[in-house]
């Protein structure tokens, strides 16, 4: 490290405690245990769940990398089931236009094997939905706007982060992208510069839910390695 960045202001010393090369490994297999057993389904129990557990799932996404960390999300949860009703209303109708009209033949040959269609229950039967909203400028202290930056790696990586939360739980969440999605701003009543980019319906599973019989790709499909 630079002289310079130790002795600066704002700056504090990183705590971190080395574990074990056995435990690592332990660890690591545990949490590759841990995530390759979550599923995403879209059959969800009407069981509530507390919002103690929604908060701490996006505390935990908000603990996410971004940008020049400026933190460019807002996740917005909703359990009051007439709002949830209104986003359902206006998905189904953005999403039967999709399927009636606007999905192109590539898009819907890789949609297939998964079964979906314009029926959005997911969206009324779980306790909670999260839309998370992706913010393309921020608002200065002087009341002036101007950019963030890789707002779309920084709000990807934080709803990988919720996922994962979610899951460690006990909990599943689904990532539904109704497009276009235009519509979650007004009805959730967020400014201009705040874009819809993922609604996570999360709760339980429903007893009956189903998913799609489908494989991982493989380490070796998935990866370079170029070492010594
Ligand atoms: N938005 C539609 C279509 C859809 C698109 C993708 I990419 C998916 O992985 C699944 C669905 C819908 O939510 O049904």
């Amino acid at each position: 490290m630079s002289e310079t960045e130790s002795d600066q202001e704002g700056f504090i010393e990183m705590s971190f405690e080395e574990v074990s090369a056995v435990e690592m490994l332990e660890r690591a297999n545990e949490y590759f245990d841990l995530m390759s057993n979550r599923r995403t389904t879209r059959h969800f129990s009407r069981k509530e769940v507390s919002r103690d557990l929604i908060e701490l799932a996006i505390k935990t996404a908000g603990t996410a990398p971004s940008g020049a960390h400026l933190q460019p999300w807002t996740f917005v949860a909703i359990s009051d089931f007439e709002l949830k009703s209104r986003i359902r209303k206006a998905a189904e109708e953005e999403e039967r236009k999709f399927y009636e009209e606007r999905v192109p033949d590539d898009w819907a040959e890789v949609l297939r094997p998964l079964g979906t269609d314009h029926v959005k229950e997911h969206l009324t039967d779980a306790p909670w939905v999260v839309v998370l909203f992706r913010h393309s400028k921020r608002l200065k202290k002087n009341g002036d706007f101007a950019p963030t930056y890789y707002s779309q790696e920084s709000c990807g990586i934080a709803a990988g982060m919720f996922i994962s939360a979610i899951h460690n739980m006990g909990l599943t969440t689904l990532t539904h992208t109704p497009s276009p999605m235009g519509f979650l701003r007004e009805l959730l009543n967020r400014p201009e510069y705040e874009h819809p980019m993922i609604v996570m319906p999360v709760g339980y599973p429903a007893k009956d839910a189903r998913v799609p019989d489908i494989l991982r790709k493989k380490l070796e499909e998935i990866s370079y390695f170029h070492s010594h």
